[in-house]
């Protein structure tokens, strides 16, 4: 991590104007602006698919080139339990009538280690989680908030890439490189393609481009790329009421805020406050190259993250279809 100026503020003086969804949709609600996405959004969606075209965003769990995480998480772990060796003789494959053999294997894994989804509850300040929940909710395995709700809803609606990488003529953004909600209003305008009220936001840096070509150099003075907080554009969130930001870095935003060395700011302004679902560590490539050919940049979004009873988030595959 950055050196953080000795004046930081915490999160409570930052945010103490700031909008929140609580209660907009009643005292149990766990799913915030997942709310927004009603049928008129999912058959609004369903009209953009023209070409039969479907990508998938999630990346390899156990890529040999190595799993982007989070500092202080650690790649999957697959463990093969059995396979063809088990019925060599002695081995310990059971013998099942008619001759059958099969494979079986586990993985030890975070939840937030691969492409996920966070639980509206994964993660808080002044001892509160979305939707004023007590945070002591959280002890054990989330009682309020867990990627459950989400997972038992699933996720589709009109979503729209905004290529900021391509946008800014790069290949991939820079540490630390921070873009705002005006930012992301031209690339929108300079693809073609607006962003409309309850739109997905899919945002592409292809900042892990860099973990595969740098390996452990990577995490030095991690910082990664991405939107960076004002009042003014948590208030545009607000307004445009976006339910879900997706994008391709592992968790979301710039990681340290240069304006005043908070750590993920936007989780708390977003998530916490207003309930905005968020989707990490996707892949966006094959989907860019074909939006910057096609000139499509808005489609239909589906994804259900894993029904993992109190889960601070789950493993996920989202899927677009044009
Ligand atoms: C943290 O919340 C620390 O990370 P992420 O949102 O990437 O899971």
């Amino acid at each position: 991590m950055p050196d953080t100026p000795t004046t930081t503020p915490d999160l409570v003086e930052l945010l103490k104007d700031a909008p929140t969804n609580w209660g907009k949709w009643g005292p149990d609600d766990e799913v915030g602006a997942l709310n927004y996405l009603g049928a008129e959004q999912v058959l609004a969606a369903v009209r953009l698919v023209r070409a039969g075209k479907v990508f998938t965003l999630q990346r390899l769990i156990g890529d040999p080139k190595g799993d982007p995480v989070w500092p202080g998480r650690t790649p999957a772990e697959r463990t093969q339990i059995l396979d063809e060796s088990d019925w060599d003789e002695g081995g310990k494959g059971v013998a099942y009538p008619g001759g059958l053999h099969y494979a079986d294997d586990k993985i030890n894994a975070f939840l937030q280690g691969s492409t996920q989804y966070d639980a509206l509850g994964h993660l808080w300040y002044d001892g509160k989680l979305w939707n004023g929940f007590d945070a002591r909710t959280t002890i054990g395995g989330l009682e309020k908030a867990s990627v459950e709700p989400i997972a038992q809803r699933g996720v589709v609606g009109r979503a729209v890439l905004l290529d900021m990488a391509r946008f800014r003529g790069k290949d991939t953004l820079d540490k630390g490189e921070t873009f705002t909600h005006e930012d992301l209003m031209a690339c929108a305008q300079a693809q073609g393609t607006p962003i409309e009220k309850r739109d997905i936001l899919i945002i592409r840096t292809n900042f892990l481009q860099l973990f595969f070509e740098q390996g452990e150099a990577f995490y030095e003075g991690f910082n990664e790329p991405g939107l960076v907080y004002s009042p003014e554009l948590v208030q545009w969130f607000q307004d445009m009421e976006i339910p879900n930001l997706v994008t391709d870095t592992i968790a979301n935003e710039v990681t340290t805020d240069p304006n005043n060395g908070i750590a993920l700011v936007l989780h708390n302004a977003l998530m916490r406050n207003l309930g905005v679902t968020l989707t990490e560590i996707t892949d966006l490539e094959q989907l860019a190259a074909d939006c910057a050919e096609d000139g499509q940049y808005a489609f239909l979004y589906v994804a259900a993250p894993l029904k993992v009873a109190k889960g601070s988030g789950s493993p996920v595959n989202p899927v677009v279809v044009k």
